[in-house]
């Protein structure tokens, strides 16, 4: 529908409409299809209408399920995931996922029923009180409120925009329940929407920003690529191959951008990731951060102190310098501004000397070969490389598959083991490493993508959101969790160390059967005890296509602490005594 079959829509003079129908409208008007929520006072009815009216409702067991899944159909689409919640204690529990969505730079918007306008601002005990725009304001990029129907279309508009121009992040959107109740002329109605033409427009960069940035990568002996999520965000597939394969420079994927270019292209130097890093001498980074997943630029795994200069594509000017100096800064959406470098390159363009590219090639060809004979370790219970390994064998046959994952040797294991072929199939735990969004994230992977899911989850991890397999269920999704038990958060190997009846904190019941709770709700539950049985149980549930709850039983012992990221733990300090005296002070991290 465009603006002039809304304007004009079905109504003739007399006609009424309401907040409810308006909302409705100004959603679908702006190509919202899918909603991700869970029901209540003020916005039961919403849901029900919003069914009525055409948009899917998909109905969540805990709102921040639900926001997840807004928050990743955001990242799939380029357009906002839409989350609906009840007022404050439904809102509070989206809100995990708005700020979420804000920190890895993904569209969506947090719709929320609040009380009674007049009641919460004299705070005098509404059912549900609490001044939600306020506190949504800090943990996302805009926050609105709507007070007359006839704002409704702008509201929207205004949500929609924010959400997806610049760099993308999350809205809160705050509609108080008597304005879903209020009455307009539905021909004003229709004229007071909004369509939101052009929502996220084409950023060029300057010509002068191309010529510089073609200059610092000129001057390179030792160039590297290294390219983010919102590189795969930007759905410029094309174009970031051809800039790669054209430049013939190295190129490092992060975690979400696996599969971008498939893993197994003759530049990628997943493989060879800490000699790139600390060899590199131009490091060309487009849609990805130099954050706390890049040691913030520098430091041990980069090479000496300012040796490295950078290139940075992105669509924010205040990424640029966040946390070293950016030589050439190409402020721009990632499509335009490769395009511009790939045609500024010419046709004589000198690709990387033989010398770099071979190095990187063979490291990484070395480090495959390596890991090559863990993947086929068949041994009872499992270790992470032989149950990855059937993972990996199923991707590799079906790479269409979305690839949900999460944990943190389940994660990380997965991470550099498994293999992408294809763009945005790899949806991980972001920018936060944030536990819980698997259920959400394999649910609208499925919808919004209609093809199979795979969800490899620590069981820690899947615990987080794990009720949601009712909602797999409900909605018959095709859906297969598998579930790497090893009895707790890292090892469940951990002891008390007081010696007491209580488990330690970091483990879980032994021998949990999780494939339980997917028959509790009539799906296929399975139990794999090594590779093959994996490897059977996974490939079963993608040719049907019915909702599995795979348990993968994992060896205790087999996992590390914090996976790859224990050295984040804080030092501790022990000190040794005799009598008095201090005979030894030792410092060391978590894990023993
Ligand atoms: P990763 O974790 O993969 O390194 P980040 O989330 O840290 O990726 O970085 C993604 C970056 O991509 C953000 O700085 C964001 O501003 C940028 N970005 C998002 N969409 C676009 C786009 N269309 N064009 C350019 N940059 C973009
Ligand atoms: C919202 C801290 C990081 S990883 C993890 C926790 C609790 C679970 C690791 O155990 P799992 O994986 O999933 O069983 P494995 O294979 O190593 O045994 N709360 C939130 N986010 C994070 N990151 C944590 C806690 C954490
Ligand atoms: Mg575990």
């Amino acid at each position: 529908m465009d603006t002039a079959d809304a304007a004009s829509g079905d109504h003739s003079a007399g006609d009424i409409t309401d907040g409810f129908h308006l909302l409705i409208d100004a959603l679908k008007l702006n190509d919202v299809e899918t909603i991700y929520g869970v029901p209540g006072i003020p916005i039961t009815d919403l849901g029900r209408m919003m069914q009525e009216e055409g948009l899917r409702v998909l109905s969540f067991r805990h709102e921040q399920n639900a926001g997840n899944a807004a928050a990743i159909a955001g990242y799939l689409t380029k357009k906002p995931g839409v989350c609906l919640t009840v007022s404050a204690p439904g809102f509070l529990n989206g809100l995990t996922a708005l700020a979420h969505a804000t920190t890895n730079c993904w569209p969506m918007i947090l719709i929320s029923g609040s009380s009674e306008r007049e009641v919460v601002d004299l705070m005098q005990g509404d059912y549900e009180e609490m001044d939600q725009l306020a506190i949504a304001k800090p943990l996302c990029k805009a926050a609105f409120r709507v007070l007359h129907a006839q704002d409704i279309g702008i509201a929207v508009a205004r949500a929609v925009r924010a959400a997806v121009s610049g760099r993308p992040g999350g809205v809160y959107l705050d509609i108080p329940g008597a304005l879903l109740g209020q009455v307009m002329d539905a021909v004003e109605g229709a004229q007071s929407l909004v369509k939101v033409i052009d929502p996220a427009p084409a950023q060029h960069p300057a010509p002068e920003a191309v010529k510089r940035a073609l200059d610092v990568i000129k001057s390179a002996k030792r160039p590297l690529i290294i390219l983010g999520k919102g590189a795969a965000y930007a759905q410029a597939d094309d174009v970031v191959r051809e800039f790669v394969e054209k430049s013939g420079i190295p190129y490092l994927p992060m975690s979400m951008a696996k599969g971008l270019l498939p893993d197994g292209h003759d530049q990628s130097a997943g493989a060879a990731r800490s000699l790139a890093l600390k060899e590199s001498d131009v490091v060309i980074m487009v849609g990805a951060r130099l954050n706390w997943l890049l040691s913030h630029g520098k430091g041990k795994q980069w090479g000496p102190a300012h040796s490295t200069r950078f290139v940075q594509i992105d669509i924010e000017p205040r990424e640029m310098d966040s946390n070293v100096e950016i030589a050439a800064p190409l402020v721009g959406d990632i499509e335009s501004c490769l395009s511009a470098l790939t045609k500024a390159m010419g046709k004589n363009w000198k690709t990387p000397p033989a010398e770099w590219t071979d190095a990187v090639r063979e490291k990484r060809d070395a480090n495959v070969a390596k890991m090559a004979p863990s993947l086929q370790n068949n041994a009872s219970p499992m270790n992470y490389a032989g149950a990855l390994g059937a993972i990996k064998r199923i991707i590799d046959k079906n790479p269409e598959t979305m690839f949900v994952n999460e944990g943190a040797n389940t994660l990380d294991f997965a991470r550099s083991m498994v293999d992408m072929h294809r763009p945005r199939k790899r949806l991980d735990v972001g920018t936060w490493g944030v536990m819980g969004v698997g259920m959400g994230t394999a649910i609208a992977a499925a919808v919004e993508s209609d093809l199979p899911v795979l969800a490899v989850e620590g069981d820690s991890a899947f615990g987080f959101s794990g009720m949601e397999v009712e909602t797999i269920c409900r909605y018959n999704l095709p859906i297969c969790i598998v579930v790497f038990n090893n009895n707790g958060i890292y090892r469940g190997t951990d002891v008390n160390r007081a010696g007491g009846e209580d488990p330690a904190p970091t483990v879980f019941v032994e021998g949990a059967r999780y494939d339980k709770m997917m028959e509790a709700f009539g799906g296929v539950g399975a139990y794999a005890t090594n590779p093959d049985e994996l490897h059977q149980a996974v490939s079963d549930a993608l040719k049907s296509g019915k909702p599995t709850l795979v348990n993968a039983v994992i060896d205790p012992a087999a996992g590390k602490e914090s996976g790859n990221i224990g050295s984040l733990n804080p030092t501790s300090v022990v000190v040794k005594r005799m009598g008095g005296k201090v005979l030894e002070i030792i410092k060391q991290k978590a894990s023993r």
